[in-house]
């Protein structure tokens, strides 16, 4: 049987990106994939991705959105391609919004480049937004957009290229410790590995059963719109933006490919009882209610529909990360329910999860995504 440093398994956004970092470090790795590199059954496809350090969910993410970004350059330096571009990101909602404040606090806290602006000033300096005339917002000018499948793509290219051993539309139907490592059998075969990263997204608790109680698995439609008036929402005049109004907070990126105007509810989506559940379509339903914000503050990317599809989030009940040790044996490392807003971290929480699996402490400071803040944590 072929025995290896590290078992990845799960070739996603966080899975890629470990594998790559191991490999480029000399280990004896595989990756294990039910599907293809850059699919659109999970939670990282669909054209774009935000990133940005101005972080509302907490300001402790923001030295890790720091080292984030550099990752990304890392990673386009290497493959020569354009992963990463800066547009700024705006965040805007009404007076008190929980997004618009918290940003506010990371940002000052950390010092970051901002700027507190009224609805009128918005308006006035990107003609993308219409807002309600008691809304204001943030600007962030270094935050952007990714490209996720082009990531995930050169993660899994770069990672052969260094020796990783890749199977792809391969299951993993069992991971069982042993005295000497850990042994994953796959529906072509069994492999050993020292330690073990289960980055398996919305798949995961099929193989950390005693974690699938603290997740919720949601079905998140995203859509692309023809704008009106397609000046204003290029990337040059629109930047990356989430919208928080009384009753749902909102995201989109600037027409950059042609392809429209993405938007997506960040709070809204229906519960799946399991991942294989997802299907790639959306309703009337879906489009009315992402139509909602658009028409309440970008009125002019309210345009014919050019496309919707689906995603899922893997969320936690805090909607913190995990990234952690399994209690059952330390030799498996959990990570990748993300809540929606992780793919951005992929590029150093590959470097995170590398450590962890070679027994190593990462840099950075993960003990805010450590399993024991569950009740019920017997992952
Ligand atoms: O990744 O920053 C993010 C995000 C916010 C809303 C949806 N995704």
């Amino acid at each position: 049987m072929t025995t290896f440093d590290v078992a990845v398994i799960g070739l996603g956004a966080m899975g890629s990106s470990a594998l790559f970092d191991l490999a480029r470090r000399g280990r004896r790795v595989i990756g294990i994939e039910q599907f293809e590199p850059g699919h659109d059954r999970g939670s990282s496809h669909g054209e774009s991705r935000i990133i940005r350090l101005s972080y509302f969910e907490h300001p402790s993410y923001v030295p890790l959105a720091r080292r984030a970004m550099e990752k990304w350059r890392d990673l386009e330096a290497i493959c020569g391609q354009t992963i990463l571009t800066v547009t700024g990101v705006l965040e805007a909602g009404y007076p008190g919004c929980p997004i618009v404040e918290g940003s506010l606090e990371a940002s000052r806290t950390h010092g970051l480049d901002h700027e507190v602006l009224s609805a009128a000033e918005i308006n006035r300096r990107f003609p993308a937004f219409k807002l309600p005339s008691h809304w204001s917002g943030l600007y962030q000018p270094d935050g952007g957009f990714l490209r996720p499948e082009l990531a995930i793509q050169q993660f899994v290219r770069l990672a052969e290229h260094h020796g990783a051993d890749v199977r792809t539309k391969t299951r993993v139907l069992a991971i069982e410790p042993l005295g000497s490592g850990v042994r994953v059998k796959t529906d072509s075969g069994e492999i050993e590995a020292a330690s073990v990263v289960i980055a398996a997204g919305a798949w995961i608790g099929d193989f950390a059963p005693g974690l699938r109680p603290n997740l919720r698995l949601t079905r998140q439609v995203l859509g692309w719109f023809e704008p009106l008036k397609s000046a204003s929402y290029a990337p040059d005049r629109c930047p990356v933006f989430i919208l928080e109004s009384e009753d749902d907070a909102c995201y989109g990126f600037p027409d950059f490919a042609g392809t429209g105007v993405k938007t997506a509810s960040h709070r809204r989506g229906d519960d799946l009882a399991s991942a294989d559940d997802l299907a790639q379509n959306g309703g009337a339903d879906d489009e009315a209610q992402i139509r909602r914000m658009l028409a309440l503050a970008m009125p002019d990317a309210n345009g014919p529909l050019k496309a919707m599809r689906t995603c899922m989030y893997t969320r936690t009940p805090d909607e913190d990360f995990v990234i952690d040790r399994s209690a059952a044996d330390p030799r498996i490392i959990l990570a990748s329910p993300c809540s929606g807003h992780g793919f951005k971290f992929a590029s150093v929480i590959g470097e995170v999860l590398a450590d962890l699996a070679l027994g190593k402490v990462p840099a950075n400071d993960i003990s805010r995504f450590k399993l024991d803040r569950f009740r019920s944590q017997s992952a």
